[in-house]
């Protein structure tokens, strides 16, 4: 059985279980991180020495960084449906997943961390919205990709969803200030009625 080590709000660990949803891949979860701990064990470390959520084990066999989970877990399980069939299939919806960690996770990680997780006394107000006119500009950059595709790869849903819907649901879930974007909420929509995506995902902003 397949065993993930890693808080349910967690966005990172939120992936993989909504990529394992998809899969109907069985798995075993086990809390750890922030309040649960665990993550800064040797027993933990000597496993994933970077100390982060989320990781999964098959065996003696060990997997950490969320991305590489999901792509290893569609490979598997998803040959031809989360993981697209041919080269370029796959790579148009893998560079979505690369552009979900270097341009809009560090500007959604702002608004989140400072409006979910940091008294409001302690907020730098003038970060969050420079953070979230950042996101704005990305999110505008993905809306135009999106015009006349149901998912990101097209007409079906791949792993390349699965990092920009996680944050697409925190960006929709959050208390800011959002022009229309009408393919971006389109396809958001579409996302929301995926039952894997309501349980794993669709969770109180913590
Ligand atoms: N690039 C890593 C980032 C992992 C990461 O930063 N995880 C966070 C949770 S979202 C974490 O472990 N934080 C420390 C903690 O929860 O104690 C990935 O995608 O898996």
């Amino acid at each position: 059985m397949l065993r993930i080590w890693g808080r349910r709000n967690s966005i990172n660990v939120q992936k993989v279980l909504w990529c394992c949803g998809e899969l109907n891949v069985q798995f075993e979860r086990i809390d750890a991180g922030m309040e649960f701990g665990i993550n800064d064990t040797p027993d933990y470390l000597s496993k994933n020495p970077n100390g982060r959520v989320p990781m999964i084990e098959e065996g003696d066999w060990v997997l950490w960084e969320s991305h590489a989970i999901v792509r290893y877990l569609s490979g598997v399980h998803g040959l031809g449906t989360l993981w697209p069939g041919s080269p370029r299939a796959f790579a148009d919806v893998d560079k979505w997943m690369d552009w979900y960690h270097t341009s809009f996770e560090p500007d959604l990680r702002v608004v989140f961390w400072q409006l979910i997780r940091t008294p409001a006394q302690k907020r730098d107000m003038a970060a969050v919205e420079a953070a979230r006119l950042r996101c704005i500009k990305s999110l505008t950059l993905l809306d135009g990709q999106l015009t006349g595709k149901k998912f990101l790869g097209g007409t079906t849903f791949t792993m390349g969803d699965i990092p920009l819907g996680v944050a697409a649901y925190r960006w929709f879930a959050l208390n800011v200030e959002r022009p229309s974007l009408r393919n971006v909420e389109a396809w958001y929509r579409r996302l929301t009625e995926r039952p894997a995506y309501q349980q794993h995902v669709m969770l109180p902003l913590t």
